[in-house]
């Protein structure tokens, strides 16, 4: 092999290799990118641990890692809007087909789309990886790489606010699946204003009298990050009526609610699915200061490192972990 590209490969569940593959070549419309900073999600977890997600299945060998940031190295023939040099965050869904989703400007919701590090698409845990140069979008000079890599979690919640309805002084409650003291420290400095740690026994309802003492109101909103039965229930409660339920967290397929409650009160109960142009925003919302990931960021590893990085994350240890993936360049 001319030049390495070290690459997390998934090959089975339980089966991670740090191997060389090939340096890709870019297409007419693609770039060819040096990585370096590569975050890790809970579904490249999941897909290490139990080798799928629902009807996801691994069944070859599939590089990881779809929080991403790189720099250009090469342009396809048809590339004009990127030069070698240029640093980049990608979005990682990419649609395949010109269908009647990608026309109403959902393209997230394409049943062909790439997305990576989704069976059977390869992800960018590596070295050098070619995307769609569209789907690459240019960092300003004080936007690091690693702010740009976590574009990516920071569009699941743009999104999940956008389809909310999320707006200047709107009174929002957010369930979220962490209960670790550290973790609600940061969600403190980062901007949230009260916090309500949830016992094993307390009743939903309890527990939504409680959120509308604190707040003083009844949020207008709630984003349901944990897809845990009781806090679905809980939002449900807790939210004003006309309100909107947002539900973020997927847990059981079945799951009781009070859905007669939430009808008679006009609470919307709404999903999302992953997100779609979002990028130029959390790209304007960092350049600008408007928001801070930085603290989020709470440990690296080399990419040779990967397997420990996945135990790390695994153990529920800090808050995000980044891969670093240029051997010269491990800086945020
Ligand atoms: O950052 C995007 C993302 N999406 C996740 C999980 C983690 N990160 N999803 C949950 C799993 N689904 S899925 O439909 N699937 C495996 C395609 O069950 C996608 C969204
Ligand atoms: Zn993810």
């Amino acid at each position: 092999m001319a030049e390495e590209n070290l690459s997390a490969v998934l090959y089975a569940k339980g089966d991670l290799r740090i191997e060389n593959r090939p340096i890709p070549e870019p297409g007419p419309n693609e770039v060819l990118l040096q990585m370096h900073s590569v975050g890790i999600c809970g579904s490249d977890v999941h897909y290490w641990q139990h080798g799928q997600i629902g009807d996801f299945v691994l069944k070859k060998p599939m590089v990881l890692g779809h929080e991403a940031a790189g720099r250009v190295v090469k342009v396809g023939s048809a590339v004009s809007h990127l030069k070698p040099g240029d640093r980049v965050a990608i979005e990682p869904g990419v649609p395949r087909d010109m269908d009647e989703f990608f026309k109403r400007g959902q393209y997230n919701l394409s049943p062909t789309i790439f997305f990576c590090a989704t069976p059977p698409d390869h992800g960018n845990l590596c070295r050098y990886y070619t995307h769609n140069a569209n789907f690459c979008y240019k960092l300003p000079d004080n936007v690091t790489f690693e702010e740009g890599a976590l574009i990516e979690p920071l569009s699941v919640g743009i999104h999940a606010c956008r389809r909310a309805g999320v707006t200047l002084g709107s009174t929002v409650l957010i369930c979220g699946a962490d209960l670790f003291a550290e973790r609600l420290g940061v969600a403190k400095e980062l901007g949230a204003d009260f916090q309500l740690t949830v016992k094993k026994d307390d009743g939903a309802q309890q527990l939504a009298k409680k959120v509308e003492e604190i707040l003083g109101a009844q949020p207008q909103i709630t984003i349901e990050c944990t897809g845990v039965e009781s806090c679905i229930q809980t939002a449900l409660y807790a939210t004003c009526s006309g309100g909107v339920v947002m539900l973020v967290g997927l847990g059981a397929a079945m799951t009781t609610v009070p859905l007669v409650n939430a009808a008679v009160r006009e609470v919307d109960i709404r999903g999302v699915f992953r997100y779609c142009n979002t990028w130029p925003m959390a790209i304007a919302m960092l350049s600008s200061g408007k928001v801070n990931v930085k603290p989020l960021v709470t440990h690296r590893f080399p990419l040779e490192q990967a397997v420990q990085a996945f135990e790390t994350t695994h153990q529920g240890l800090g808050i995000k972990v980044m891969l670093k993936c240029d051997k010269n360049d491990q800086n945020p």
